[in-house]
């Protein structure tokens, strides 16, 4: 097959980089490069912020109900594109098809449900407190918004945040991570052929060490949307605080899935299995540490033992495959250093811990078997930092009370897992849970329609839902006087 090469797409036009480089993408699964995007520099920063700084006054303009019938079309035809993008996704990121399929077929919702709320933001009329007065307020767009973004979901990241963005009036320019930019480019193809302005969606790919900081602080973009790593989202919260720029952060996590003696085992051994070994556990919400309680904890360790070791690995593209390569290169050297950590740390390995070498995996040296580490105590570095891989800590716990104490003794909170048949503990546990998501008796749920985003070192803001739009507008408030001025000019009034 040949090699795809992707161009930039800047201003409704597709552009070489002005660097005249391209990066390879590889397959993870072929080791082979499969497609090949342009290296952008600041240049090519500088093209994509003022295209979308000039588109930006007429699509704020636009009359919302406008703007969201484009977006319906835009959705209309995800949907019919949504197999081809998800063959993208699976050759670029290695995950199996399942599950980008899924992820394509849901996609167009964000287009759909974003593009009907934007004609229902309506400012208010404030009774205000001063006589012959009228005072009202109204949502405005914020201006250029920048989204960055991470491989391991690609396209539903940025939908989580172009969506919104797009239907409260702002322009975007978007930077898909390096390992997989290739989705974002087909997406924009898409953008293109439904008739957006040009300008209004703008597609630049790059090494985010190289042209991010750029990007961050450009002055013509109001607001930096992020998925990715916690020390990268770490350093471009400061870079942004610098230029007073608006932030959000969907960031790392270390979830816990917390089993209680009455759950019913069978089904909290396959939420188990999909918190950590789905995905080959490279997703934000990997519930990376199951707490199960002591009574439980040998019979249970033994199902999902007996459940994992039949996940059926090998070519992502295959309907069947249930864990795929791990991404990247550097991603698999990291969870191999971590499966080092856990046994210097004297954790006890039952299953896994090497790389898979069977023959459904022998053309790509980036598998890695499920692994599961018994014996963890949450204060070992394999209970407290993100792997970003299949490797599963398990944690005993004796009283509701210490669950919930090592739950929440960690400095993120994305999501945690809880598994009970006690409508008790189903109510007051996510409660006192300190993570944004809370699931009891599933797993792994996202919802376009319910806010997703992390306490703690797990992010800042929320996507989806009605709210998520409402971090892409900002509030104009007008008061209106029909008073005589007889009041002193010196004085508030
Ligand atoms: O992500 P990064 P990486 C975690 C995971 C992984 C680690 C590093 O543990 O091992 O992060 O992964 C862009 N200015 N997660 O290196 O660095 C970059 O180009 C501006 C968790 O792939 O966070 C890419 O587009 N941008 C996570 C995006 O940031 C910069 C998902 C994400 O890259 C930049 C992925 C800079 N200085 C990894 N440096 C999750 N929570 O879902 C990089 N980028």
């Amino acid at each position: 097959m040949a090699i795809k090469k992707y161009q930039l797409f800047i201003d409704g036009k597709w552009q070489d980089p002005s660097t005249l480089q391209w990066i390879d993408s590889v397959d993870p699964f072929t080791n082979k490069v499969w497609s090949q995007i342009p290296r952008a520099n600041n240049e090519d920063v500088n093209k994509a912020c003022d295209a979308a700084h000039r588109a930006f006054p007429s699509w704020a303009k636009m009359l919302p109900n406008q703007r969201g019938a484009l977006m319906r079309k835009l959705a209309d035809k995800l949907a019919e594109k949504a197999e081809h993008l998800a063959e993208i996704e699976s050759r670029d990121n290695g995950k199996i098809i399942a599950e980008m399929l899924a992820q394509m077929h849901y996609l167009p919702n964000y287009f759909y449900y974003y593009g009907g709320l934007a004609d229902t933001i309506s400012g208010e009329v404030i009774t205000v407190d001063k006589p012959h007065h009228l005072a009202y307020t109204e949502y405005e767009p914020l201006g250029v918004v920048a989204t960055i973004t991470a491989w391991n979901s690609p396209l539903m990241q940025v939908a989580f945040k172009i969506a919104p963005a797009l239907a409260a009036g702002n322009t975007v320019v978007i930077k898909p991570s390096e390992f997989t930019s290739s989705s974002a480019f087909e997406f924009a193809k898409i953008v293109e052929a439904v008739g957006f302005p040009a300008g209004v969606v703008n597609v630049i790919s790059g090494y985010g060490s190289e042209m991010g900081s750029a990007l961050i602080t450009h002055p013509k973009v109001a607001k930096v949307g992020f998925t990715g790593g916690t020390a990268t989202g770490a350093a471009i919260y400061s870079e942004a605080a610098k230029h007073l720029k608006k932030v959000s952060l969907e960031l790392g996590g270390k979830s816990p899935n917390i089993v209680f003696a009455d759950a019913d085992l069978d089904n909290a051994v396959q939420g188990a299995v999909s918190g950590i070994f789905a995905a080959s556990g490279q997703t934000c919400i990997a519930g990376s540490r199951l707490l199960l309680q002591e009574s439980i904890h040998d019979e249970f360790v033994a199902k999902l033992i007996d459940f994992a070791k039949q996940a059926k690995m090998g070519n992502p593209m295959d309907k069947n495959t249930q864990i795929g390569p791990v991404t990247t290169p550097s991603q698999y050297e990291r969870i191999l250093s971590y499966i080092k950590i856990a046994e210097d740390e004297g954790a006890k390995c039952v299953l896994g811990g090497k790389p898979a070498n069977g023959k459904e995996c022998e053309n790509s040296p980036w598998f890695i078997e499920p692994t599961i580490f018994i014996n963890v105590t949450n204060n070992m570095r394999i209970a407290q930092e993100e792997v970003f891989g299949p490797v599963l800590s398990v944690i005993k716990f004796k009283t509701v009370e210490e669950a919930i104490a090592i739950a929440n003794d960690i400095q993120f909170g994305l999501a945690a897992g809880i598994w009970t048949q006690d409508i008790k503990k189903a109510i007051e546990l996510p409660k006192v849970i300190k993570a944004g998501t809370v699931w009891v008796n599933t797993y792994r749920m996202v919802s376009y329609l319910v806010p997703f985003g992390g306490y703690k070192n797990s992010g800042i803001g929320r996507e989806n839902g009605i709210n998520a739009i409402y971090d892409y507008l900002q509030v104009k408030s007008t008061f209106i006087s029909t008073a005589q001025t007889n009041t002193s000019p010196f004085v508030l009034k």
